[in-house]
């Protein structure tokens, strides 16, 4: 099955995930429980300020939220969740005794996808956050879906793309070096008409898995760059440490043993890789690209299954 239909039979299973209800009203929080944790599963906040840190710890699939607290009032507790980039995603549902029209509207304005008044019927709020939660699902699943390539699950050239770009920002803020590799596996034309496609796709996947096992560090990425080549982005990292990280690559596809009686190199599926590192990418990441594709060709010329930088 490829990620595809896994993520999708995921978004279309029941509904269910965790909601966050913030309100300073503890009847209230009560009734809400009980309406909702039969299939959910329920954390409550009295505060806006406390909502906005459980909302960062728990990603909730749903918040629904009170307008009128002591403190931080919903609205603004809305228009935080919204500038955060870990909850500006997550739905909220505001949920409260004021209901005349501007109101409303201002929920709206201040990025809530639903108003519901008090006293609530509780099969109504019921249906309405079923309804948000199962929106979010696939709305989740269509972001995973668009920064992926679907054989490897590995991310698509354009999220490689945009992350590098924040990376770069990132490293020339803190003064850190970036290294950046390109990898290419092996006379994989001859795999392919030794083997056939599908044992191509095969080896593709095994060496996209062996590739993201040996990137141990939460920032480094990799991409599926082109056809049967892979992108690498090493935040931090100079170019002893990529060089170091490309050799255990490379060691771990070959330790893969897939058997190539095609290669030139060896009897089994092997890759070469180049390397470039700068401790300036400033206005530079096309340039980076290329260097390490001129290192790649290096590798390819001076005997493949080997690291050139
Ligand atoms: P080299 O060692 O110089 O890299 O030789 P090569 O044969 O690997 O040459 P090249 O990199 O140009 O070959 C790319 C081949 O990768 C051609 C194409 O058949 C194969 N390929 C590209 N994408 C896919 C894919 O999605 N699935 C399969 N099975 N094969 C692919
Ligand atoms: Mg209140
Ligand atoms: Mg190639
Ligand atoms: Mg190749």
């Amino acid at each position: 099955m490829g990620i595809t239909s896994e993520v999708r039979n995921e978004a279309e299973s029941l509904v269910s995930g965790t909601i966050l209800v913030i309100d300073d009203s503890p009847e209230l929080l009560l009734s809400i429980g009980a309406t909702l944790e039969t299939t959910y599963d329920v954390h409550v906040a009295t505060s806006g300020e406390a909502g906005l840190k459980l909302a960062k710890e728990l990603h909730p699939s749903l918040i629904l939220l009170d307008i009128i607290m002591p403190g931080l009032n919903g609205f603004e507790t809305c228009r935080r969740l919204r500038q955060n980039e870990d909850t500006r995603d997550i739905p909220v549902i505001f949920l409260t005794s004021k209901d005349n029209q501007d109101d409303e509207v201002r929920s709206f304005e201040v990025g809530g996808v639903d108003f519901i008044t008090k006293p609530f019927s509780p099969v109504v709020l019921r249906a309405r956050v079923d309804t948000h939660v199962r929106l979010k699902k696939q709305a989740d699943t269509l972001n995973y879906l668009a920064i992926r390539d679907s054989l490897t699950g590995l991310f698509n050239r354009r999220e490689f793309d945009d992350r590098f770009e924040r990376e770069c920002r990132a490293c020339l803020r803190a003064h850190k070096p970036l290294s950046v590799m390109m990898i290419d596996i092996d006379y994989f034309k001859h795999y392919n008409d030794s083997y056939g496609h599908q044992k191509g796709d095969n080896c593709l996947q095994a060496v996209a898995d062996t590739i993201s096992k040996q990137l141990q560090r939460g920032r480094d990425l990799v991409a599926r760059y082109g056809g049967e080549e892979f992108a690498c982005l090493l935040p931090e990292a100079d170019s002893d440490s990529a060089r170091v990280v490309a050799e255990k690559i490379r060691a771990a596809v070959v330790a893969l043993a897939i058997p190539h009686q095609m290669s030139q190199v060896s009897d089994t599926v092997t890759i070469s890789i180049g390397i470039a590192s700068t401790h300036n990418c400033e206005g530079r990441r096309q340039e980076l690209l290329q260097q390490a594709d001129a290192s790649l060709y290096r590798a390819k010329n001076t005997g493949r299954n080997r690291v050139a930088y």
